[in-house]
């Protein structure tokens, strides 16, 4: 694979890349004209994704050569506009600040959160290892809303985090995940599977294209995955449909569960769910009967009040069953091993971190802040000041929730740095902007199990100059060396720190480079626990998690029947639920809405609505309404679709127009993870 600049000789050349603006890797080709990124294709002699290139991947010449993209450091004046300042300037006075604000206050004053931009990218330990030289303990991530929850139900419940193994599935369960829109490279195995007759089961509160291709499509109300998973075990128990002798040697509390799932009668989870009693039924046999099966949950079951101990119930479904770690179930594979970046122990930090103690055991296994309470923190001052926060790849102000809150915290701090390709909406509040390079110009590595089995590693080289950006690496390199820490920061480049995180696994950049198909770090062997146990304090799969009992939460995945869940059932006020995120195709998150190519796949946000809802309401297609929820109110217009029913609306986040993040609640949190509940929030609809 070509890694160096090499574009400028020939007014015309194409250049081999792989896409690294989601999790897909897709394989890619870049015309280049006169030196600048021209077009981008498919590359149909990929090995991972021979040809295939969705919109975005499309429109990566223009998101380069778009006029807005940022190229200068800025910082704000007193009287509100831009001044902009030179690269040596903008990290000077960037290092100043911050080690003014550690002087006053400590250094846990200063947060630091990388967002979506940093996922599966390894310039996030580089931040990291930034934050534990420099002292702070406030260093958060994506994983604040994002997958943490799902490794940690599962970790905490059999020891590791599966990988579904579609291709040699006898029935997928996508629940509350949407690969069509959101991983093409999970899509491409799925269709694979269904042509070699593997059944499809879709949990969702949406009649989407590929539910309604689904052998049975359960259609929950969102936000009731618990309910719909206790009334399953409660089938797949009663009726004996579970792997006894899995049970019996593998399990722990599988008395204790089946004692509390006895009340969970498909009658009582259709009361919760909407989903008729007999569908839970017959999904609960056709799962069991169909082993070998994978389940695979997606973001939508975290973004629950309730999202933690439902995915510890999909782990102990598949455990019953007897889908953990067997060809077409649930495989434990291993996660990349690469050297660590952190340096915790060189520099103790001694202040715990935001979010720490209400979530300990999120701490515990993400050793991170929890973004969501950053912004009461901030205005609170509890546990300490927060006085300084860098926002390196997110966009606060439209994707986290209570934005109202955000903006008044945001505001508050003597400090907002944000690192970005363009000016966002959490930019526009900064007090510096940095640009930062998009991929193209950067060196990282990518991670992939498009072969089931078989985990990959691959580079992704550099493949334009710089222009005016610095990369996410050398930002940070040297802001470090500007405050004294270059020590802590030896390597020249990032393809040297690349190197030194790779030895772990005896590889290294260059080696990786002659391998366009990556190298296999791992191959996956079948029912690893009979040699070795579960990675759980007992060894067996914890249906009973005594862990969790020592931290106050219940030990069983229980319904929480208190006052909170209750805030995600409509009431007489707040008459529907809101459902929001479901991916779209054509941008990722709050981003690129401002790329005509991707615009105009998806001009304007709509509030989607089933007809006769609507009708009941006195409401039409296109209408314009009120979106109202306890925390504040938007503005969109209607759109009717027969994919949701009954109460159930849906819009998408990310839109600075309609900004559904203005009536997520901060305050309704996951009490194991913390992560949001922005996937049933209660609103009522006004006409405007
Ligand atoms: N209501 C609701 N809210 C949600 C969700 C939901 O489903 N519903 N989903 C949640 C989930 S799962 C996630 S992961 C979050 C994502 O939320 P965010 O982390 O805020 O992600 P983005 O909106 O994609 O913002 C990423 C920003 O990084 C910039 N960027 C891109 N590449 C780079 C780079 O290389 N370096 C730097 N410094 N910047 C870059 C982009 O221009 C963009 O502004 O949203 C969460 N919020
Ligand atoms: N194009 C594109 N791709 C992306 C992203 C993007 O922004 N754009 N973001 C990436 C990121 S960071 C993430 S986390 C993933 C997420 O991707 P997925 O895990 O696939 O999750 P979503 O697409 O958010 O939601 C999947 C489905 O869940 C349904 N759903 C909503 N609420 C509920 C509920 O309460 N219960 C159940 N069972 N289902 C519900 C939605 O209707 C939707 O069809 O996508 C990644 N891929
Ligand atoms: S699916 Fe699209 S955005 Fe994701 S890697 Fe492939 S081309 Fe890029
Ligand atoms: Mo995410």
């Amino acid at each position: 694979m070509n890694s160096r600049p090499s574009c400028c000789s020939n007014p015309v050349s194409v250049i081999p890349a792989v896409c690294m603006l989601c999790g897909s890797h897709c394989g890619i080709n870049v015309t280049f004209a006169n030196g600048v990124p021209a077009k981008v294709e498919g590359r149909a002699d990929h090995p991972l994704s021979p040809g295939y290139i969705c919109p975005k991947g499309q429109a990566i010449a223009e998101i380069y050569n778009s006029k807005e993209r940022l190229q200068v450091p800025l910082q704000k004046t007193t009287e509100g506009d831009w001044k902009q300042l030179s690269w040596a300037e903008a990290i000077g006075i960037w290092a100043d600040r911050l080690q003014a604000i550690k002087k006053q206050y400590g250094a846990e004053a200063v947060a630091v959160h990388v967002g979506q931009a940093g996922v599966g990218k390894q310039f996030t330990s580089y931040v990291e290892r930034f934050c534990h030289v420099f002292g702070t303990p406030n260093f958060s991530t994506s994983e604040s809303h994002c997958h943490q929850s799902r490794v940690m139900a599962s970790r905490m419940t059999c020891g590791f985090h599966p990988q579904p193994d579609f291709m040699n599935a006898g029935l997928i369960v996508l629940w509350g995940r949407n690969p069509r829109q959101s991983s093409p490279e999970a899509m491409q195995l799925i269709k694979q599977a269904r042509l070699k007759g593997a059944k499809l089961m879709v949990i969702d509160p949406r009649a989407h294209g590929l539910a309604r291709q689904a052998d049975l499509h359960l259609q929950l109300r969102p936000g009731s995955d618990l309910a719909l998973a206790l009334g399953l075990l409660h089938v797949i128990i009663k009726e004996q449909l579970y792997d006894q002798d899995f049970v019996a040697r593998w399990t722990k509390g599988f008395a204790e569960l089946a004692a509390a799932v006895d009340k969970w009668s498909p009658e009582k989870a259709e009361q919760l769910t909407g989903v008729k009693a007999d569908a839970v039924r017959q999904a609960a046999r056709i799962y069991a009967r169909s082993t070998p099966a994978c389940i695979t949950p997606g973001n939508a079951v975290e973004l629950n009040i309730e999202g933690f101990q439902a995915l510890r119930a999909i782990t102990i479904i598949q455990a019953i069953c007897g889908n953990l770690d067997i060809r077409g179930g649930a495989m434990a594979t291993r996660h990349l091993p690469l050297t660590s970046l952190a340096l915790k122990e060189k520099v103790p930090v001694l202040k715990k971190a935001v979010g720490q103690e209400e979530y300990p055991l999120f701490f515990k296994h993400s050793g991170q802040a929890q973004a969501n309470l950053l912004a009461e923190a901030i205005l609170s001052e509890h546990p300490y000041p927060i006085k300084a926060v860098v926002i390196a790849g997110s966009n606060p102000l439209l994707t986290w929730p209570n934005v109202g809150k955000i903006k008044e915290a945001f505001s508050k701090l003597e400090l907002l740095v944000v690192i970005d390709n363009f000016m966002t909406e959490t930019a526009l509040k900064a007090d510096m902007v940095l640009p930062a390079a998009l991929f193209l110009a950067e060196t990282e590595i990518w991670e992939n199990s498009c072969f089931p089995g078989e985990n990959r590693v691959g580079a992704a080289g550099k493949i334009v100059g710089n222009r005016a950006c610095l990369t996410n690496w050398d930002l940070w390199k040297q802001l470090a060396e500007e405050m004294g820490y270059k020590e802590y920061f030896p390597w020249e480049s990032e393809e040297k720190a690349l190197d030194f995180r790779l030895k772990a696994l005896g590889l290294s950049l260059s080696r990786l480079r002659q391998y366009p198909e990556g190298v296999v770090y791992d191959h996956w062997q079948e029912k690893k626990y009979e040699k070795q146990g579960f990675a759980t304090p007992s060894g067996k799969v914890e249906i009973y998690s005594e862990e969790l009992e020592a931290y106050g939460y219940s030990p069983l995945p229980a319904y929480d029947e208190n006052e909170e869940n209750q805030n995600s059932y409509p009431d007489e006020d707040y008459p529907l639920l809101l459902s929001s995120g479901a991916r779209s195709m054509a941008f990722l998150h709050s981003r690129y809405r401002n790329i005509p190519s991707l615009r105009r796949l998806s001009p304007a946000p709509w509030l989607k609505i089933n007809p006769s809802t609507a009708a009941a309401m006195g409401l039409n297609d296109g209408d314009q309404v009120f979106l109202e929820s306890s925390q504040g109110r938007v503005a969109v217009r209607l759109k009717f679709t027969e994919e949701l029913s009954g109460q159930v609306v849906y819009l998408l986040h990310g839109w600075r127009e309609a900004n559904v993040n203005i009536l997520s609640d901060d305050r309704l949190l996951d009490p194991v993870t913390g992560f949001p509940a922005c996937r049933a929030i209660r609103i009522n609809i006004r006409k405007k």
